[in-house]
């Protein structure tokens, strides 16, 4: 054999290794750094955290056992009848045309599958969508660029990013969307379901382990698509019912100096698209902040917010929100304003309005 003749082999093995030198060096890069975006535990709809979502693992089960026995079968036929009929010594090949029985088993086998696929999933399907016992938990969730808005009417909550729901309740969902169509979808809990604007979509699911939920919008509905994140945090019953009450609670009036400075640029800058409740900001297009500072992160899931993170973070993203998520509607408080010549907020401004915003638990 010559040397070119070896050559795709040899550019393959070098290929494969460069690979499986390479990829590890990629994944573990670096350290953990406070401005890249936060990272959840890759949701797998294999680790299901629902009864639902169960139930859809389990028919994933069914349908690739299926697919790898039909796969292992037609396969199996292949190999067989390439050795058994290979052409040695060689002579011409028979020619016939048709076969009847053949077809008509090819035609009965692969209908009888699909079929029984089919009973699967509809049975799946009605499953999924059977009423849950229980007083349902309501859920408001609307869709904005680029970010979750879960609202709780029974208890007057508006937050952002991180849906808590009590583990063992029914949760019931009224999804949608302000602008365009986003896709609401939390892998280990519930099938995807889309966001519309002007018509509500409905989805229920029951969380049967406590934990973090990773989740994400599924629908290409802008620049930050991507960065339109959020988690679902399944917590127990109590612990449900102390955060609900603490989220209730208007922001306590602030009183250190700086805060106090801080709420007064706030409500002069903030007003028009914020709300914090029990102060004179009430705007409504981006989150509101009542209790901005007991989230774990902010801004569609990107920037956390925990511990030492709060009050450098705030103040990166009100100072350069254009440039942590370019398109964003919300000002980068640092560009200048040409009437004055100088930044809209002052670096002064800027940590009165974060030493406002860190006591809003
Ligand atoms: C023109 C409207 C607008 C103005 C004015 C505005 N924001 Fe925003 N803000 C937004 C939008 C929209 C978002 C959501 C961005 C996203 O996540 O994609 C946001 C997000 C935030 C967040 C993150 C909240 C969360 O839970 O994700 C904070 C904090 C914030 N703004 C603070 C401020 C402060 C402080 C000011 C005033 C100095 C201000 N904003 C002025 C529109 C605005
Ligand atoms: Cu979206």
């Amino acid at each position: 054999m010559t040397i070119r003749r070896l050559l795709p082999a040899l550019a393959l093995v070098v290929g494969l290794a460069l690979v499986v030198a390479v990829l590890p060096a990629l994944a573990q890069d670096g350290q953990p750094c406070p401005t890249c975006p936060v990272t959840f535990e890759t949701p797998s709809i294999l680790d299901p955290g629902s009864k639902g979502a169960l139930e859809i693992s389990q028919l994933f089960y069914v349908v690739t056992g299926i697919a790898i026995v039909v796969f292992v079968g037609v396969e199996g036929l292949l190999l067989y009848s390439i050795l058994r009929f290979r052409n040695r010594p060689a002579s011409e090949a028979q020619q016939f045309h048709g076969n009847t029985k053949l077809e008509l088993v090819w035609t009965i086998v692969p209908a009888i599958i699909l079929v029984v696929l089919l009973g699967f999933t509809l049975r799946t399907m009605a499953s999924v969508r059977a009423p849950m016992e229980g007083e349902p938990l309501k859920v408001k969730v609307i869709g904005h660029q680029w970010w979750w808005e879960f609202q709780y009417p029974d208890w007057g909550i508006k937050t952002a990013n991180q849906m808590y729901v009590p583990v063992g309740r029914p949760i019931q969902v009224e999804l949608i969307s302000d602008n365009v169509q986003h896709g609401f979808w939390a892998p280990q809990l519930f099938g995807k379901m889309d966001a519309l604007p002007g018509h509500p979509n409905k989805l229920s699911f029951l969380v049967s382990e406590p934990g973090q939920y990773g989740a994400q919008c599924t629908q290409m509905c802008g620049e930050q698509h991507a960065m339109m994140r959020f988690s679902i945090e399944a917590v127990s019953a109590s612990e449900f019912s102390s955060w609900a009450l603490a989220q209730t609670a208007e922001a306590p009036a602030p009183t250190t100096e700086a805060a106090i400075r801080g709420q007064a640029t706030f409500v002069r800058n903030c007003a028009a698209c914020h709300a914090v409740k029990g102060t004179d900001a009430q705007g409504g297009v981006g989150p509101n902040l009542t209790h901005v500072a007991s989230r774990d992160y902010i801004a569609g899931g990107i920037l956390s917010i925990e511990g030492s993170l709060l009050t450098d973070n705030l103040g990166l993203w009100i100072y350069h929100a254009k440039e942590v998520k370019s398109g964003t509607s919300m000002p980068n408080f640092s560009d200048i304003n040409p009437t004055t010549n100088k930044p809209t907020l002052s670096a002064q401004e800027v940590d009165d309005v974060v030493a406002y915003l860190i006591t809003l638990k």
